[in-house]
């Protein structure tokens, strides 16, 4: 009655933002996202009828912040009536600071989960048990680039290009490791209660998901990378608008997103996205990875890079 499994976290290229449904957690938006593959939470639970609650231990500390939704993912999965677990969750970079530690977070432990009790879903159900914590970690049960669809009153996911099909290099600026001030589900509910630009955003994002598909399949670097900076612009510009304003970028974030400018107007395929955090994430081809990187780490208030190729699914990785 244990397992462990292995998730990465995903960077959206066409951004979720907005709830269409709180209760079953669905979005108002599809999204299209890459797995990492060198980012990862590893979720070992441990079932422990004995345990009066469930344990959540972080990185080798307890954690009683996250504990009522990784709880709530579990009840989800297995009911209410069931025996106590013990997750212990351990991740190679900063959580809660905008780089989609949830989306692995319950990933990893929904799949644990299924495979501790035995439970033989298909991979799309479970994608769908930790959608409901999580929206983005759905799209970490699939390698390479990856669509949300909203269908109905549920979501559809797959992986829409293989990582090998466009090798693709994620250089990612840490300009912050404290934890934000908002998280993503109370920030996404005030910009839709309080956003002038929120019904725009949702009308406009058919035709972005279109484009960007059609630059993946087309391998077309220049395309997707202007509709990856719009979209995300956009998803800001509708924050920014909120009321209270959802700022989450510093100084830093804005000097790398300069920074890549100046190296686009030098000819160099490289393009950002920025998610509800302060860090900064670069896109480019394997061959200028190295100079990219060198770049952000010459920019003032990064604290830290990190550099990771696209890889696959949420994988088992023990079972007993
Ligand atoms: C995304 N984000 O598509 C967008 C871009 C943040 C900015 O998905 O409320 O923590 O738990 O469903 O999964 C935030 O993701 O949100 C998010 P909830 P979640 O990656």
């Amino acid at each position: 009655m244990h397992a462990t499994a292995i998730a990465q976290p995903n960077i959206a290229l066409i951004k979720y933002w907005g709830k269409r449904n709180i209760s079953e957690n669905l979005p108002a938006v599809g999204s299209i996202s890459i797995t990492l593959s060198d980012l990862y939470t590893e979720v070992n639970v441990n079932f422990k009828p004995r345990l009066s609650k469930d344990e959540l231990i972080v990185n080798g500390e307890r954690n009683f912040e996250m504990l009522p939704r990784i709880a709530k993912c579990i009840d989800n999965i297995l009911g209410e009536k069931r025996s106590r677990v013990q997750v212990k969750s351990t991740t190679n970079f900063p959580i809660s600071a905008g780089l989609a530690s949830s989306a692995s977070a319950f990933a990893a432990t929904t799949k644990a989960i299924a495979s501790a009790a035995d439970l033989s879903y298909t991979n799309l159900e479970l994608a769908k048990f930790a959608a409901k914590a999580s929206g983005s970690a759905a799209r970490s049960f699939y390698g390479g680039f990856v669509e949300l669809k909203n269908v109905k009153n549920h979501i559809e996911v797959k992986s829409i290009s293989e990582a090998s099909s466009w090798p693709l290099e994620v250089i990612i600026a840490i300009t912050e490791t404290r934890q934000k001030a908002v998280g993503s589900s109370l920030a996404m509910e005030i910009s839709r209660k309080t956003s002038p630009f929120y019904n725009l955003w949702l009308s406009k994002q058919d035709r972005d998901l279109e484009i960007a598909r059609l630059a993946i399949n087309e391998h077309d670097f220049k395309k997707l990378g202007a509709i990856t900076e719009h979209n995300c612009l956009k998803m800001h510009s509708v924050m920014w608008a909120s009321r209270p304003p959802l700022i989450f970028w510093n100084s830093a974030t804005i000097a790398c997103m300069q920074m890549i400018r100046k190296l686009q107007q030098e000819g160099l395929n490289v393009f950002f996205t920025i998610d509800a955090g302060p860090q900064v994430k670069a896109i480019c081809l394997k061959e200028d990875s190295n100079l990219v990187r060198k770049k952000f780490e010459e920019v003032s208030g990064v604290k830290q890079v990190m550099q990771s190729s696209l890889g696959a699914a949420a994988r088992l990785v023990q079972s007993a």
